[in-house]
């Protein structure tokens, strides 16, 4: 099948590319590195070194023995978005091409309304492209889990049966996003749907859960086709975070009561994840929704695993909880329906041990680099929009 990425050289597209390659697909990735500069203007770098996409280009080709067709542009440019798609005329499109950080968009008005500008509309831009030129394609978004943010009620896979005075509908479930970056995906839930129901296009939005990990299934040795790793305090998330501040030395941070869940999953179940959606297309004009996670875990719980497999290897880690600099509920229900894609043949890895253990001793290796950054690690930005972080020195 022929697949195009948008967001390539991101923490999930850039694996994604090699991993469908070497399943036999066509591969071509759209990215303009914003993803490097946003990270850059938080003073941070990846803590594992990845090379200029032009060294990635050639690297993928002597292991794949294939090319990558890549196209640098901005997903929200009409006229790049068209000659891309009309040049390689995808049958599917993994759309990773946004600004995924919940406090990178609390920051100011500027950084909320650049985020919801650059995902809400290169969406739309891609919903049309694909309307007027591949209408069969099959559009794969990557939304996330925190779309339903924590209503206090289990959470169906997209849809549930609303009665109302007698009748039932079968609508979409509730969303209560809890940053505006968490927001720009529920309006993109709401367009991609729309698009589906009155152009006939389909759609898999995935409401994905945290993506961790350093490795995957059929990783080459070639170290230039690693995937990037940030541990700064917007695009690090609490996982990554804890991770590299045990490595450094630093307390591992649980915001608050440390007690709010996530629904976690390894980066090479997230890759056979979206393979398994991208190769069971849905029928055209269907719209569906897979939560993609694994296991629901609670930040301390998490901090409480890294410290334990840090111990095995030479690290001993505090965990010191801090004032939350969010708003968000800390005790709060959290039991997400995730069936669809174990309908499909997924086989969950279940060893997060493994996976942590694998993650540290990759980041050890890069632990003068992380160090170097440290001031990146704390955590400033708060969701009443002040910054302060003295609670951490
Ligand atoms: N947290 C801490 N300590 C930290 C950092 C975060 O306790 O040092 C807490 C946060 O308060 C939050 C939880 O950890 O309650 C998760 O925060 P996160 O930064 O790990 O993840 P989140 O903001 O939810 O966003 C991340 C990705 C985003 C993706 C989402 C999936 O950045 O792109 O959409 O995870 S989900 O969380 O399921 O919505």
């Amino acid at each position: 099948m022929r697949v195009l990425i948008t967001g390539v050289d991101g923490y999930l597209g850039w694996p994604l590319a090699q991993h469908l390659t070497r399943a036999g697909h066509e591969v071509a990735g759209i990215d303009d590195y914003s993803r490097r500069r946003w990270v850059g203007e938080m003073g941070s770098q990846s803590a594992i070194p990845i090379v200029p996409m032009a060294d990635r280009l050639i690297a993928f080709r002597e292991e794949t023995g294939k090319s990558l067709r890549f196209f640098k542009g901005d997903l929200c440019d009409r006229s790049f978005v068209v000659n891309a798609y009309k040049s390689f005329k995808p049958e599917a499109i993994v759309y990773l091409g946004e600004m995924p950080s919940a406090p990178y968009s609390m920051i100011d008005a500027e950084h909320a309304v650049y985020t919801q500008t650059n995902n809400v509309m290169g969406t739309l831009e891609t919903l049309y492209a694909i309307r007027d030129i591949v209408p069969d394609c099959h559009l794969v978004k990557l939304g996330t889990m925190g779309e339903y943010g924590t209503p206090d009620l289990d959470i169906p896979e997209g849809f549930f049966d609303l009665e109302f005075r007698g009748r039932t509908a079968r609508m979409m479930f509730p969303r209560k996003a809890g940053s505006w970056y968490h927001q720009s995906k529920v309006h993109d839930t709401n367009n991609v749907e729309m698009a589906c129901r009155i152009w006939g296009t389909r759609s898999t939005d995935i409401m994905q859960g945290v993506v961790y990990g350093t490795r995957w299934d059929d990783m080459g040795s070639d170290t230039r086709l690693r995937t990037r790793f940030d541990f700064d305090q917007c695009f690090g998330t609490a996982i990554n975070r804890f991770c590299c501040q045990a490595v450094i030395g630093l307390p591992m941070t649980p915001f608050g009561k440390g007690t709010q869940k996530r629904g976690f999953l390894p980066l090479r179940d997230s890759m056979a994840c979206l393979t398994l959606a991208i190769e069971n297309p849905p029928e055209q004009g269907e719209y569906r929704t897979f939560n993609q996670f694994e296991e629901v875990y609670n930040v301390t719980d998490l901090a409480e695993k890294i410290q334990k497999v840090g111990k095995t290897l030479g690290l001993n880690p505090e965990i010191r909880c801090i004032d939350n600099p969010r708003f968000e509920d800390e005790v709060h229900r959290y039991n997400p329906d995730h069936q669809a894609l174990l309908d499909l043949g997924y086989k969950p890895t279940r060893d997060m041990d493994g996976e942590l253990k694998a993650m540290l001793q990759d980041l050890i290796e890069h632990k003068e680099r992380i160090a170097s950054r440290e001031d990146a690690v704390f955590p400033d930005i708060r969701w009443d929009g002040s910054r302060s972080r003295s609670e951490y020195l």
